[in-house]
């Protein structure tokens, strides 16, 4: 981690009135959910998520593609917020004016304490009909582990709406599909005021929500970027930060109020 640019962007950090965190996969890779860009493992490694998450996939194939969403949402409930969460959340704290906007489905921020977090492409836990959007449809009883991690957990059939029997689809955004309008007019706004914008463990490929470091950067926000590796908005910050978010993000948090985050 390279602690002299830490300690260059505290100063920076400190003085913004309204900040945007803007999270991707990575921020939760060291919580044990894999980013989306990775090869899938175990039962799922002969497929590709990004033929998967695509309404063309569930409409071939249901059970199938239901089967994946249940495993990760098997691997999420696992898994517990990592030090990168507890930082941003500690930001939100320390930094009233300032917004969380995550692309990943987990409730990783939420768990970790966060208030703000505007979910850009939905959630894995909020699964909707396929036929009116505004029938509620409740979450199923999660598979037993054994039947997750079998060769029968591939394929499990989604369940049917109560009130119009329709499929139940997963509550996410997949390709070719808008965003959800109240989320997305709220990032957009959010960076179009801010002072700052931290764009975290985002490969910055997928639209619109790789518009939103640039729409900030555009109107004359700092944008920082904390990733191990280049991404393609690598020219769009001031300041990229290699390393992980569970490093990189209380490091950064610590230099700029001190070790707990609250104190100036
Ligand atoms: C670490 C780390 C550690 C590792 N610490 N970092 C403009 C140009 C070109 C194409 C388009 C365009 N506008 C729209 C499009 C089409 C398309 C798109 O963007 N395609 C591109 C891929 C080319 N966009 C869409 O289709 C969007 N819809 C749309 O535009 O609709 C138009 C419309 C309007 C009105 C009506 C109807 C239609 C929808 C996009 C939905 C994306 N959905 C997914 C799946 C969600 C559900 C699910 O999870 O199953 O969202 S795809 C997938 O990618 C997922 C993610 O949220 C998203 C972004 O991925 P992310 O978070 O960046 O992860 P990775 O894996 O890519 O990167 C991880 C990063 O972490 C890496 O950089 C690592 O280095 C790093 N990392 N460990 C910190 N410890």
């Amino acid at each position: 981690m390279e602690q002299e640019f830490v300690e260059r962007v505290a100063p920076l950090l400190r003085a913004a009135r309204r900040i945007v965190v803007c999270t991707g996969a990575g921020i939760s890779a060291e919580s044990g959910v894999p980013t989306f860009r990775d090869d899938l493992t175990g039962l799922w490694a002969r497929f590709d998520a990004q033929q998967l998450a695509t309404p063309e996939a569930f409409h071939a194939d249901p059970d199938l593609v239901w089967g994946w969403y249940e495993w990760r949402r098997a691997r999420v409930r696992r898994a517990r917020p990592n030090a990168g969460h507890l930082a941003v959340a500690a930001i939100e704290a320390r930094v009233p004016a300032s917004t969380v906007i995550t692309q990943n489905v987990d409730d990783l921020h939420e768990r970790a304490g966060s208030r703000t977090a505007i979910h850009l492409h939905g959630s894995l836990f909020a699964p909707r009909c396929v036929g009116v959007p505004a029938h509620p449809a409740a979450l199923p009883e999660p598979p037993d582990d054994e039947v997750i991690g079998s060769p029968e957990g591939r394929r499990i059939p989604p369940p049917r709406c109560a009130s119009c029997a329709a499929l139940v689809r997963p509550g996410v955004v997949w390709f070719g599909e808008g965003l959800p309008e109240a989320a997305l007019t709220a990032a957009v706004d959010a960076a179009t005021s801010c002072e700052l914008l931290l764009a975290v463990g985002t490969s910055g490929v997928v639209y619109p929500a790789a518009e939103i470091p640039r729409i900030a950067a555009r109107a004359g926000a700092t944008v920082l970027q904390v990733n191990p590796e280049p991404t393609a908005l690598d020219a769009v910050c001031a300041v990229n930060l290699r390393g992980t978010a569970a490093q990189v993000l209380p490091a950064l948090v610590a230099a700029a109020w001190g070790p707990d985050g609250h104190t100036a």
